[in-house]
């Protein structure tokens, strides 16, 4: 396959703190609290730059870091978010983080924010209420998001080879290209698009086969719908439409089924340039070819070649007339924004539980889950007013009530977000 990959460490800036300060003035003894927000941590960016044809860049480069968002200061003054780092990548992409969540990286100008900077830390203002006055309690800036990402490159088709699974797509494109995509007598055999070239005098043409197309494939029926993003960027559409399908299904009946799902997934498929290829012409007997063929060629106005993959039938006419048809590539420049449709796959793996308490041993327990670890990387445990604070969440949170029922008694060692203490809530 056509394929190119390459892996970034990123890391968005964490979030600045939030300040601790009290009003001074020559005639007010005691102030009230002015401590500022931090700002947030600059994220990191993906970019789809039209410029950029491969993944090269990474192998000079592949630490990216979001700024650092800005303290927060007295006087009420908030600290500065952190500058973004920006990544450009090539159309084309596609994009795996850390927890697994992926993206295909399709048009120029579209952006996915990889990793998010931290929150900044609340002031000691915000704590103030009528019965805290003088609040000495500042949030601390969380930590960036960060991790590694995968990234894939796949070149995108001229063509796609468009029909209902076992149609004979795979077949078509072994014949046409030098790809030596797995062909079987049983629907679902191509489980992901293939990429092969055809080679003119004086061009190349991409050619896809898109599989798993089937009746629902817009709604996420089969495996087609995480392919139709790569049809969206092919110039012209090769329907392939068996001419003797071994279920007994009707050829009109199928061909709708396709032309409807790729409809529903964007009018602009519908609009695709096509040339209908009737397959497997060696199954059926001469006249019924060509009476299908002049049939079609009525039904639709677009060019219907009648093909063979076994015996070569029409093979040449369908890449002198691909060669002719599609147009020399120029760049793509689409106006973002309008132009929004299935912009990017997202599969987000499922969230997990809020938190887990475990029994480390006798009076030792540790409490894991992202929650949790926020909250205590916000604090300054040291500090008795957080600390108060940290325990009133964990009781609301519901950490206190699981902790019990795991046998704590106040006092007992807890593990919170890597840091152990005694926690003893009243
Ligand atoms: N006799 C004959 N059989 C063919 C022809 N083209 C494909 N077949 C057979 O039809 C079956 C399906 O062919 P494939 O090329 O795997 O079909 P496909 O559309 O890629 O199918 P999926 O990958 O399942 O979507 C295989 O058993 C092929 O050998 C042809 O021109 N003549
Ligand atoms: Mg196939």
């Amino acid at each position: 396959m056509l394929t190119d990959r390459a892996h970034l460490e990123v890391r968005a800036g964490a979030g600045g703190n939030g300040c601790l300060s009290f009003r001074r003035e020559a005639h007010v003894p005691k102030g009230g609290p002015d401590g500022g927000d931090g700002g947030r941590g600059g994220d990191v960016i993906l970019l789809v730059d039209d410029s950029l044809r491969d993944l090269q860049a990474f192998r000079r480069r592949v630490h990216f870091r979001g700024q650092r968002g800005g303290h927060g200061q007295g006087s009420q003054r908030h600290g500065a978010a952190g500058d973004p780092v920006i990544v450009r990548v090539p159309p084309g992409t596609q994009v795996e983080k850390w927890d697994g969540t992926r993206y295909d990286l399709v048009r120029p100008g579209q952006e996915v924010t990889i990793a998010r900077g931290g929150a900044g830390g609340r002031g000691n203002t915000r704590f103030k209420s009528s019965t805290r006055q003088t609040p000495r309690i500042a949030e601390r800036g969380l930590p960036g998001e960060e991790g590694r990402v995968e990234l894939h490159l796949k070149l995108l088709a001229d063509v796609g080879l468009v029909g209902l699974p076992n149609a004979g797509k795979s077949s078509l494109l072994a014949r046409l290209t030098r790809a030596h995509p797995k062909v079987a007598a049983y629907p679902f055999t191509t489980l992901e698009p293939a990429l092969g070239t055809l080679e003119g005098e004086d061009r190349q043409l991409v050619i896809a086969d898109i599989p798993g197309l089937i009746e629902g494939a817009h709604e996420g029926a089969g495996l087609g719908h995480d392919f139709l993003a790569h049809v969206e960027r092919t110039r012209l559409l090769v329907h392939v439409l068996d001419l003797a399908p071994l279920d007994g299904s009707e050829p009109v009946e199928n061909h709708r089924v396709i032309e409807h799902e790729l409809a529903e997934h964007d009018r602009r498929l519908a609009e695709l340039p096509r040339i209908l290829a009737l397959s497997k012409a060696d199954l059926v007997p001469e006249e019924d070819a060509a009476t299908a063929a002049a049939t079609w060629e009525e039904r639709l106005g677009v060019p219907v070649i009648v093909t063979s993959a076994a015996t070569g039938r029409g093979l040449d006419e369908l890449r002198t007339e691909l060669l002719r048809r599609v147009p020399l590539a120029e760049p793509v420049d689409e106006e973002a924004g309008e132009d929004e449709v299935a912009a990017f796959r997202v599969f987000r793996p499922a969230a997990g539980r809020a938190f887990a308490v475990e029994k480390l041993g006798d009076g030792e327990f540790r409490v894991t889950g992202d929650a949790v670890d926020r909250l205590i990387a916000r604090h300054d445990l040291d500090n008795e007013e957080a600390l108060a604070l940290v325990e009133h969440r964990l009781r609301r949170m519901g950490v206190i009530a699981a902790l019990e029922s795991h046998g704590f008694e106040p006092g007992d060692d807890v593990e919170l977000g890597g840091v152990v203490f005694e926690l003893d809530p009243s």
